[in-house]
């Protein structure tokens, strides 16, 4: 774009008294218009003064929409502000004039701060780790995950780093300043440079440190490559298969994310792009010491990972002392999901053969994750565990977060968790 920014300036007239004097409703389709232009919501401020009219701002992660009416004259005033290609201002300007009764209205759009006439001057605290200045300048860009009523909010770079739609899903990659490069799958922080160790080491080690001898692990999802990095430090491990859904999501992370996806070229990994639903169905019984099933939320192309019927064959190909680690979504955000999650797993291995632990990753929601260790047989997540054995593997291979001591402290379950195992929500 010539201009950072697209602002539509418009007036409405001739518009119901009553309609233009009710902040409720006024609220309602300035946010209707938001969405309506697929617009990321992130705050909304309305008020109404006495005795007439109604002021409004839905600030939108693409910039704002701002309203004022005159009741008294069935006047309104708009402002559509938009950064970035998007969405287009003039979805929400139409949206507005069909939904507010609008006798006749004008708009004109104004391009806002024309690059040419732009210079760009490094400002306190604009600097990013490593470079000298921000690669678009003036620029001040998040990339916001609404989780229903609460959101998290990653400034980045600008553009995309990647942008595509798969067959499968919408994948992103952006360039965050906190914690560096971050994979989105259809609108959701999958994971992210500065805080992967914190899944990817978990989601393993305390698995691969407790089974008396893993040789042959199925991962299930994983195209980021994360989760076969980390069990390539066990050398021991013989044969690591990787099924991935999304071709798509494997190349993006090989482009992008070099450091978590350099496991899957190593000799060990037998890298599958298949649906894991389909895959399990097809394995012989007892054919995998571990199974980890790292998958995205449970919407869209993952939805099947997360079905008895799914965990039923996860059962039957597990060797007899074999274990399956799954990622169990959020006991504090999304605590009905993390109750069904466990319920599943419970039904078809016994409750005493499920052990939930939590892990903390700041870009998921809430920041509170759980991981289910469940054993295929008299396996236990912590009994065996050979403590000299974990801290020497800890310091040998610089892990950032699990150790002996995090391992054993993670199966410790706050009690609200534990009312969530026994009762539900
Ligand atoms: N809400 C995000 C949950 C994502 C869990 N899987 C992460 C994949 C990283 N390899």
């Amino acid at each position: 774009m010539s201009v950072l920014g697209r602002n539509i300036v418009g007036e409405f007239f001739g518009c119901p008294s009553e309609l233009l004097n009710d902040v409720s409703l006024i609220e309602s389709k300035m946010l209707g218009a938001a969405r309506a232009a697929h617009a990321t919501v992130i705050s909304a401020t309305f008020h109404h003064f006495s005795p007439f009219g109604v002021s409004g701002v839905v600030v939108i992660q693409e910039s704002h929409l701002a309203i004022h009416t005159w009741p008294e004259y069935g006047y309104a005033a708009l402002d559509v502000f938009t950064c970035g290609d998007t969405i287009d201002p003039w979805e929400i300007y139409k949206f507005l004039h069909a939904e507010l009764q609008v006798g006749s209205g004008s708009a004109i759009e104004l391009g806002r701060g024309q690059r040419q006439l732009l210079s760009w001057q490094p400002l306190e605290g604009t600097a990013r780790r490593g470079q000298s200045a921000p690669p678009s300048p003036l620029r001040n860009i998040w990339f916001t995950e609404l989780c229903g009523e609460v959101a998290l909010s990653l400034r980045h770079a600008g553009e995309p780093l990647l942008r595509v739609q798969s067959p499968h899903q919408k994948i992103e990659i952006f360039d965050t300043l906190a914690y560096g490069r971050a994979l989105v799958l259809d609108g959701m922080v999958m994971t992210t440079e500065q805080d992967e160790y914190v899944y990817h080491e978990m989601v393993t080690h305390p698995a691969m440190l407790t089974h008396a001898h893993p040789q042959r692990v199925l991962v299930i999802g994983g195209g980021d490559g994360g989760v076969a990095r980390e069990l390539l430090r066990h050398e021991a491990l013989q044969e690591v298969t990787v099924v991935e859904i999304d071709e798509a999501v494997i190349a993006a992370c090989r482009r992008h994310l070099p450091t978590l996806s350099r496991g899957l070229a190593h000799p060990k990994v037998n890298l599958i792009v298949a649906d894991g639903v389909k895959y399990v169905q097809g394995c012989a019984g007892s054919s995998f010491d571990l199974v980890i099933v790292d998958s995205t939320d449970p919407v869209g192309p993952a939805k099947g990972l997360f079905s008895p019927d799914f965990y039923a064959h996860v059962r039957r190909i597990l060797r007899p002392d074999g274990v399956a680690v799954s990622q169990a979504e959020s006991p504090r955000h999304s605590a009905q999901l993390f109750s069904d999650i466990y319920q599943c797993h419970a039904a078809l291995f016994g409750a005493d053969h499920v052990f939930p632990y939590l892990i903390s990753v700041p870009t998921y929601p809430s920041g509170l994750w759980s991981l289910l260790y469940t054993t295929a047989g008299a396996g236990h997540p912590l009994t065996p565990l050979d403590t000299e054995r974990a801290r020497r593997f800890t310091d040998e291979q610089h892990l950032r977060y699990y150790s002996d001591e995090v391992h054993r402290a993670s199966f410790a379950l706050p009690g609200y968790v534990k009312s969530l195992l026994r009762q539900g929500v």
